[in-house]
């Protein structure tokens, strides 16, 4: 289709600009990156994704000679839409990097939630709210605006995806530019305009088809909203009270690896082990078949396809694990990349990369991740890497970080909300009191084991236990009856940290991890268990409390999920923000939207596009 118009997108080189550019061009228009000052007073319609820090935002923008003509064109009030920091940047400074002036289009300070007096506690922490906030909240429209009238119905009952750990307030002063509020702990002002000029704290090329319809309303260009809205679109805006809250994300995880073929294929494991197994068949030529599969890496297909499946069917977020890149000693993987630009183009929620995430001789965890961002993933995930991260705070820095763990280096470029920590536990049965108080004396924390382990969790335990060190596993047979017997005994146990997919035991536990990653400035925390993963029998909820129960930023509890009854349990019984699932969506046992059903059924917010 012919280009409706050219769209300049200002691109300062940190974060995730080519989800807004894909959107853009999903509205049918055509951009073009700023790459000289001049060109910002050239711009028809220009577009501001701010990601990352606030400080670094002003920076760049100064170093690039964009801030003059920004101001400039801001001030002569051109068609201007900002995005997140973006919308931060418009006002005078933020708490996040204090005396550096911001654009100054708007009166006020934006502050960080937890330095607002007055917030009302998610209860969590009877002094802190969860930061970032992270998700899917509502919008109060407070006017009519252009933004809304390509959306149908009222905003009322929708919501945006909003990632970021400061906020700015209405006040007096700035009241003219407030268009829409949102709650999270206190109102925040969620979008501004002033004639032309308009920008969001959510992020509109992550909100699907609600945040393309908002993105075409700035597009269409006509100065006049009232003349362009529609009646519905116009009652979408004026002086609405959200009905809805922030709402527990559903995540589609997709575990991606080369199959033997050389080709990227999603693949899903049983306790991370991702081969096939025994296959009964009948007939002979069944069994010759049966043999070629077994050990085979299970394949459900093209990751692009899934995820786009995934999108339409109302996932929440789309997370891809590359689940063999720690074995590698380069960071190749031009395929990972080929595929998040071709997923970017179609999938309008937010897309994590995780897997390999780490320095590579010449090439830094922080370039790894920079590729990654540029290719169009909004966070990254470390997994092994933060292990060793933690396990060195704690033993060469005494606690205190210095500023030189990729962690702090990523979050600090691009934000913590775009520093996801995959946590891979796995349970450790104690026996005795003894190795109860051994456990302890190293600062684990131990857990009572409520639920039966089965004769196979036994049996793999055992293997895994005498395994770990990074062999391959002997095959079931050699597991001694002996050893599946002692696996079965305790009823005590510790969540030990591993690394490389699960094979190395490292001396940490989650709980030490995810507080140490917290300290390093991550912003998330995706939490799996190798015993509970490809079982089916539900989360680990004892696990996901604690974790959740330790820190105060988000927690995505994974693993184990079987059934919609599963979620609304790992919901109603812990304060996880998101629960994501591999298995149930790949076999198409579960609809993505039979479990946010249930989960709104149960009482609790949940987004239904
Ligand atoms: O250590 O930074 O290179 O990252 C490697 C990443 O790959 C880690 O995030 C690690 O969790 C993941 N990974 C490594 N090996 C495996 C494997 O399966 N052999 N996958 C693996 C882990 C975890 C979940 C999974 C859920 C839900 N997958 O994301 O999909 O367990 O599954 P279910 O709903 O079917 O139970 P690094």
């Amino acid at each position: 289709a012919a280009s409706q118009g050219v769209v300049h997108v200002l691109d300062y080189g940190a974060g995730n600009v080519r989800s807004v550019e894909n959107a853009i061009t999903k509205c049918g228009y055509e951009v073009k990156t700023i790459v000289r000052p001049e060109e910002i007073l050239e711009a028809e319609l220009l577009v501001f994704p701010g990601v990352g820090s606030f400080g670094n935002a002003m920076r760049r923008l100064q170093e690039k000679g964009f801030e003059a003509p920004l101001k400039e064109y801001i001030a002569a009030d051109r068609p201007f839409f900002g995005i997140c920091l973006g919308m931060q940047t418009l006002f005078e400074g933020s708490e996040e990097e204090p005396g550096l002036p911001g654009l100054g289009a708007i009166p006020g300070i934006v502050r960080h939630f937890n330095a607002v007096e007055g917030f009302s506690s998610d209860g969590s922490d009877d002094t802190k709210l969860t930061v970032p906030h992270i998700g899917w909240n509502g919008v109060v429209c407070r006017k009519p605006s252009r933004l809304f009238a390509s959306v149908e119905g009222s905003m009322a009952d929708k919501r945006a995806y909003f990632v970021h750990s400061y906020c700015a307030l209405a006040t007096e002063a700035n009241k003219d530019w407030v268009l829409c509020t949102t709650q999270y702990g206190i109102d925040f002002v969620s979008a501004v305009q002033k004639g032309n000029v308009m920008a969001t704290q959510f992020h509109p090329e992550k909100s699907g088809g609600l945040g393309l319809a908002i993105l075409k309303g700035f597009l269409s260009r006509k100065s006049d909203p009232t003349e362009l809205a529609a009646p519905d679109a116009l009652a979408a805006g004026e002086g609405q009270v959200a009905q809805v809250g922030l709402s527990r994300r559903i995540i589609a995880c997709l575990d991606v690896r080369k199959n033997d073929a050389g080709d990227l294929v999603v693949t899903k494991g049983d306790g991370y082990d991702v081969r096939e197994k025994k296959k009964v068949k009948e007939d002979e030529a069944a069994k010759e078949e049966a043999k070629a599969e077994k050990g085979a890496v299970r394949n459900f297909g093209k990751p692009a396809e899934l995820a786009k499946r995934y999108y339409e069917d109302g996932a929440d977020e789309v997370t891809f694990l590359n689940i063999t890149q720690f074995r590698e000693d380069t960071m190749e993987a031009e395929t990972m990349h080929e595929m998040l630009r071709a997923v970017s183009q179609n999938v309008f929620v937010p897309l994590t990369i995780g897997g390999g995430i780490r320095d590579y001789g010449d090439r830094t965890a922080l370039e790894v991740a920079a590729k990654y961002f540029r290719s169009g993933a909004d966070k990254v995930s470390l997994g092994s890497y933060a292990v060793e991260a933690v396990i060195r705070l704690r033993d060469e820095l005494g606690g205190k970080p210095d500023g030189s763990t990729a962690i702090e280096k990523i979050s600090t470029v691009y934000g913590n909300q775009a520093v996801v920590i995959s946590v891979d536990p796995r349970r450790i049965y104690l026996e005795t009191d003894d190795e109860v108080a051994e456990a302890e004396a190293k600062g684990y924390k131990v857990f009572e084991v409520v639920d039966d382990r089965a004769a196979a969790d036994r049996a793999a335990y055992a293997r895994w236990l005498r395994t770990s060190v990074g062999e391959e596993p002997p095959a079931e047979s050699e597991v001694s009856q002996d050893e599946a017997d002692a696996a079965s005994r305790p009823s005590r146990c510790w969540f030990q940290c591993t690394v490389a997919g699960g094979r190395k035991r490292r001396p940490l536990d989650a709980i030490q991890l995810v507080q140490g990653v917290e300290k390093l400035g991550a912003g998330e925390i995706l939490l799996n268990s190798i015993d509970k993963d490809g079982k089916n029998s539900g989360f680990d909820i004892a696990l996901v409390d604690a974790v959740r129960s330790a820190v105060g930023i988000p927690v995505i509890a994974s693993s184990g999920a079987g059934a919609p009854e599963h979620f609304v349990e790992v919901f109603s019984k812990t304060k996880a923000e998101a629960a994501l699932a591999a298995g149930i969506f790949h076999r198409e046992e579960v609809e993505i939207d039979a479990v946010k059903a249930a989960v709104d059924d149960a009482g609790l917010p949940v987004r239904r596009s």
